[in-house]
């Protein structure tokens, strides 16, 4: 048997029946398997990335039944939900395969024939128990408690002639391969499974179904009472579509096949036992790769619809988005294995890792880009990029691709956020608004500013297979020439690419989420400031609007707190001291208040549900940059008060100094909320 190598990466999904609304489940392998394609098109591989629905068969039959609709009527108001979760989820495959097409129906007629004609299939009768939600027959062993050993649902009795297949022929062949092609099956655990289950005698499989029991199927030619078992019919899609594709069906198998299946755990026998033996059978080789994941549940139990438990992706994309969405299913949980929804999990991805880590990184760098040169824009430095950030990008940014290709989607994007936690230690050690106050050092900023520029071109890069619209938007704020689809490792890959970066303020990448999941009024209220062409800080003393409308500093429920001046004040009781809740928060956002040359808007976790909007008189003495990620001290019960428009949920505690203000911090690390006492 020719063991075909071709240079495209074929790869497909299963393709998804159409007698229900799709699930959170089906979005989860077909992102997968759209990471993975976007991953090999990056690469320079022609990709092949197919995948559909699966049409036929008496579950589909009998959802029709119920709706008063013929089957191919239901399934077509059915199929617009599926079409419409992958535009929505941005999901780039090449075809779309549907088994009521006639080239599929024509391709499994083909393959009747030819199986028929080597003698692999005869008429059999059959006696025993039948699972009619798993289309499957059990044998008395198998069964117990007339339960289905696989879906534990009450099988029935049947008795009836049908048509079937040789599948014991080619058994000891099939051992035989796969014990040398361990690496055929992936995980490895799966791999055992299915040596595990290769130990029994394999039975044949019977392919048909009587027309008076199923009448929804694809014809056998030669035997008109029947259909043919809506799995036999579904596996034959991988090779249908190719042979609908060429001049001729052999010449479009031979441009596409092997392909690398991805599926769930709960159909790997059908893909690893019948499926290539089908293959054997038809002189074909056995697909390069099969991949089998976990499921994903629903507080630790399985998503049903008896249960209620059911996610639907199509009402998570249109509330999260489609970035955060695809970003969460591949980041929670190890590919191989089990992984638990849960909303709060949902929304502290979001929060955390996208939110802070990445859109306040690309908020930050842009606006100082803009900000200290407007003018000549950030050029890459006669010495290209630091050491330090070659290092950083050599180091963690290959691995990303390398575990993307072996189906480690939540290690490799932990490797692209250590790659971000770099950039966003390397702004807070760099400290670029301290070189912006000297003239003498706008070389040096300039070079550090241009390196974390690079750093998140790179992160574009590498983020764009995972979340195509967020590396579209990062391109787009840093005015990077090439489109996204135009991104390849091997051109864009090497930082100190670009010669000069003339960038855009970026706006939020990412909606903070409260508990409840509800968008956080602050995010996304107005749009970052423009950058600011004047240098010079605002002189102390000089009357602005603000201090006209604000209210007495002694009172002011937000701002800065100030040390009361003149004599000292009156002695208090504890009591009146314990009046006051004061807790540790953490910077997450600060950003000027427009029109206001004395005010920033920060963004505080004080350890609650949601952060805090808190507006601090402290423009004069920090840049918004250099706040974020600091610990202040937060005064937790001030009643809230409306500044420049702007309410203030807190006040923080700051040491009026010769210079100006300084923040009270903390002397060790505490995280968001702790106590002050
Ligand atoms: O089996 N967790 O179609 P299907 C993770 N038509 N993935 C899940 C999941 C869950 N809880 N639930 C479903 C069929 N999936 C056949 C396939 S292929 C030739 C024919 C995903 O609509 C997972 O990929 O029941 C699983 O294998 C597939 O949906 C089953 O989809």
């Amino acid at each position: 048997m020719a063991d075909l190598r071709t240079p495209w990466f074929y790869l497909t999904t299963p393709i998804y029946y159409v007698n229900d609304i799709p699930h959170i489940g089906h979005a989860y392998t077909t992102v997968a398997a759209d990471v993975l394609a976007r991953t090999r098109r990056q690469e320079g591989e022609p990709v092949f990335f197919l995948t559909g629905t699966d049409e036929h068969g008496q579950k589909v039959w009998q959802s029709a039944e119920r709706h008063g609709l013929s089957p191919q009527l239901y399934v077509d108001r059915i199929l617009p939900r599926f079409r419409d979760l992958w535009s929505r989820l941005a999901i780039s495959n090449d075809d779309f395969v549907r088994t009521t097409q006639p080239r599929h129906v024509k391709g499994v007629s083909e393959v009747l024939a030819r199986l028929r004609e080597k003698g692999d299939l005869y008429e059999g009768s059959y006696e025993g128990w039948y699972c009619l939600p798993d289309e499957r027959f059990w044998t008395d062993k198998d069964v117990e408690n007339g339960l289905c050993p696989d879906c534990h649902r009450p099988v029935e009795r049947i008795s009836e002639t049908n048509i079937f297949f040789r599948m014991s022929r080619y058994q000891d062949w099939l051992v035989s391969w796969y014990e040398s092609h361990p690496e055929a099956i992936r995980p490895e655990s799966r791999y055992n499974e299915i040596m595990g289950f290769l130990k029994k005698p394999l039975s044949d499989l019977c392919i048909s179904r009587p027309k008076s029991r199923v009448p929804w199927g694809i014809p056998i030619p030669f035997a008109p009472d029947y259909v043919t078992y809506v799995w036999f019919d579904a596996l034959l899609n991988y090779i249908t579509v190719p042979w609908s594709l060429g001049a001729t069906p052999e010449e479009g198998l031979s441009r596409l096949w092997p392909a690398v299946h991805l599926i769930g755990k709960d159909i790997l026998t059908t893909h690893a036992v019948y499926w290539p033996i089908l293959l054997a059978a038809l002189e074909l080789p056995p697909p390069r790769l099969i991949f089998a994941h976990g499921w994903w549940t629903v507080d630790g139990e399985k998503m049903s619809k008896s249960r209620g438990n059911v996610v639907d992706p199509v009402a998570l994309v249109d509330r999260f988005g489609t970035d955060p969405v695809r970003f969460f299913l591949l980041r929670e949980g190890q590919f191989g294995q089990d992984v638990d929804f849960s909303q709060e999990a949902l929304i502290n991805r979001i929060n955390r890792d996208l939110a802070n880590d990445l859109g306040n990184l690309l908020s930050r760098v842009t606006a100082m880009a803009c900000r200290y040169f407007p003018e000549t824009g950030v050029a890459r430095p006669a010495s290209g990029c630091s050491a330090e950030l070659l290092e950083a990008a050599v180091s963690l940014l290959p691995p990303v691709r390398k575990r993307t290709e072996s189906f480690e989607f939540h290690r490799a994007l932990g490797s692209l956020w250590e790659f971000v936690a770099f950039l966003n230690r390397f702004v807070d050690v760099r400290a670029p608004w301290v070189l912006a106050r000297d003239p003498e050092r706008r070389e040096e900023l300039s070079a550090v500013l241009y390196d974390l520029l690079e750093g998140l071109r790179l992160v574009a890069l590498y983020l764009a297979p995972f979340l195509p619209e967020t590396a579209g938007k990062i391109l787009e704020s840093l005015e990077v020439p090439a489109g996204l689809s135009l991104l390849s490792y091997a051109a864009h890959g090497r930082p100190g690419t670009e010669a000069l970066y003339r960038v855009r303020p970026a706006g939020p990448l990412f909606q903070k989420r409260d508990a409840q999941g509800n968008p956080l009024a602050e995010e996304g209220e107005k749009p970052r400031k423009a950058p600011r062409t004047e240098t010079a800080e605002p002189s102390a003393g000089k009357a602005s609007p603000e201090t006209a409308q604000s209210p007495p500093a002694p009172t002011s429920p937000s701002s800065v707190a100030e040390a009361p001046e003149g004599p000292a004040a009156p002695p208090i009781d504890y009591a009146d001291f314990q009046k006051v809740l004061l807790r540790t928060g953490v910077v997450r956002e600060a950003v000027p208040v427009p029109k206001s040359k004395k005010l920033l808007k920060l963004s505080v976790d004080i350890g609650e549900a949601a952060p805090r909007t808190v507006v601090a008189g402290i423009a004069g003495s920090y840049a918004p940059e250099e706040l974020v990620g600091k610990t202040v001290v937060v005064v937790a019960n001030l009643a809230p008060a409306t500044l420049m428009g702007v309410t203030s949920q807190g006040m923080l505690l700051a040491a009026s100094t010769e210079n100006g203000v300084s923040l009270l911090t903390v002397d060790r690390p505490a995280g968001p909320g702790a106590g002050i006492r």
